[in-house]
């Protein structure tokens, strides 16, 4: 397949949570025009897809993304365009999870939360989604709060009964967070762990990299090659970093670790959806308005691929058992060096798309037309 091929038939998942109001614990700022409910966010996201052509699907977080029918929000999906994607669960939010959720020492809260995590599967069955994400708050703030090895017996037991009820077709990713909100002990608080856990599981069972949820300084792309290789990568949550979990635009604070991340990717043969891994962003636009910060967004995924297609496989390969360090490097940073924004430019004309989407949704008037219609009712945010 050539370069242009594998840019056309790359996919990216949008956040349904993206669209809707966030902010830090601080402040939350509200902005005109965001969603008022499940189908505004889709209807959004669907802009986006129209825009790039290459964000085709759209994750639902539960319960922010509760609705009666799920079949039905599907459906309206696909008349909007896209399709839902991953089924994200929250074990989090409830008063009862304030010591754990799957790992929380009293057996009625485990019991409470693996049953949210069995009936994501069940809104899986009736979107059609093949991914069940999930992510555990779960942890500790003191030594001695909790057992932390029966912490990791509780959470084994939770995932094999969810692991149990997936459809053949179905999948889990298990992400990892090095801390936040728990700051002593997290329970999943690493790729290994992770691993670990999906290893014991079954082939189903793969890990999430959310790219925010690292030490300063972390290996990123290590770990993406050493996943691929075991084939237990499964999806990535693509975000920026500068500090902690900072949630902002992929691609923001530092494109080159991202091109370092698609080049693994592209090295282990992995971006086509047909290898089933998930490319996923999440973010929140805090600050910034939010449609257009979700199409940059995806358009600094397309760089970064495009990017990392135009490494010169067999240049660097003959360098590399050469021992020619400083050849091997130059072959690598010729790509990163590269303007590719001409060639997607290009692309994007080929597809009959706007070669400048951002500037083309500008110019199509949505914006105008959501801040006139969503005037009232209750704006989506981080918990509703
Ligand atoms: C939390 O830090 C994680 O990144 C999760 O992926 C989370 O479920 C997502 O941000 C939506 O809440
Ligand atoms: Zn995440
Ligand atoms: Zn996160």
């Amino acid at each position: 397949m050539t370069s242009t091929d594998a840019l056309k038939r790359q996919e990216i998942e949008l956040p349904s949570w993206a669209f809707g109001n966030s902010g830090t614990r601080f402040k939350v700022f509200a902005q005109p025009g965001v969603p008022r409910s499940p189908q505004e966010k889709i209807a959004d996201a669907a802009v986006v897809h129209r825009f790039t052509g290459v964000a085709p699907s759209v994750a639902l977080h539960i319960p922010w993304d509760k609705v009666d029918d799920y079949a039905e929000l599907a459906a309206y999906a696909k008349e909007q365009g896209v399709r839902l994607g991953a089924i994200n669960s929250n074990v989090f939010q409830d008063d009862d999870y304030k010591l754990g959720s799957v790992t929380n020492p009293d057996p009625r809260v485990r019991r409470k939360a693996t049953d949210h995590l069995l009936e994501c599967v069940d809104i899986m069955d009736a979107t059609g989604s093949r991914d069940l994400k999930l992510w555990f708050s779960d942890g500790t703030n003191y030594p001695g709060q909790d057992d932390i090895q029966d912490r990791q017996d509780r959470l084994a037991t939770a995932l094999k009964e969810v692991y149990d009820r997936l459809g053949d077709d179905q999948r889990m990713l298990l992400e990892y967070k090095l801390f936040e909100p728990a700051f002593y002990t997290t329970d999943v608080p690493d790729w290994g762990t992770s691993y670990a856990h999906c290893l014991e599981l079954g082939p189903k069972a793969t890990v999430c990299i959310d790219t925010g949820h690292h030490a300063p300084g972390t290996n990123i792309e290590f770990i993406v090659a050493f996943l691929l290789r075991a084939k237990k990568l499964g999806a990535f949550d693509f975000n920026s970093r500068f500090y902690a979990d900072d949630d902002l635009m992929v691609g923001s604070a530092d494109p080159f670790q991202l091109f370092r991340i698609m080049s693994e990717i592209v090295r282990g043969d992995a971006l086509d959806p047909d290898r089933g891994i998930a490319f996923m962003l999440d973010q929140c636009h805090n600050i910034e308005v939010k449609i257009p910060a979700i199409i940059r967004s995806v358009m600094n995924v397309q760089e970064a691929t495009a990017k990392a297609l135009l490494v010169d496989r067999d240049a660097l390969k003959k360098a590399q058992l050469e021992g020619d360090v400083l050849e091997a490097n130059a072959v690598v940073m010729d790509a990163y060096n590269t303007d590719v924004r001409p060639l997607l430019a290009e692309l994007r004309e080929s597809q009959g798309l706007d070669p400048e989407p951002i500037k083309a949704y500008k110019r199509s008037g949505y914006f105008e037309q959501i801040v006139k219609d969503r005037a009232d009712g209750q704006q989506a945010g981080w918990g509703a």
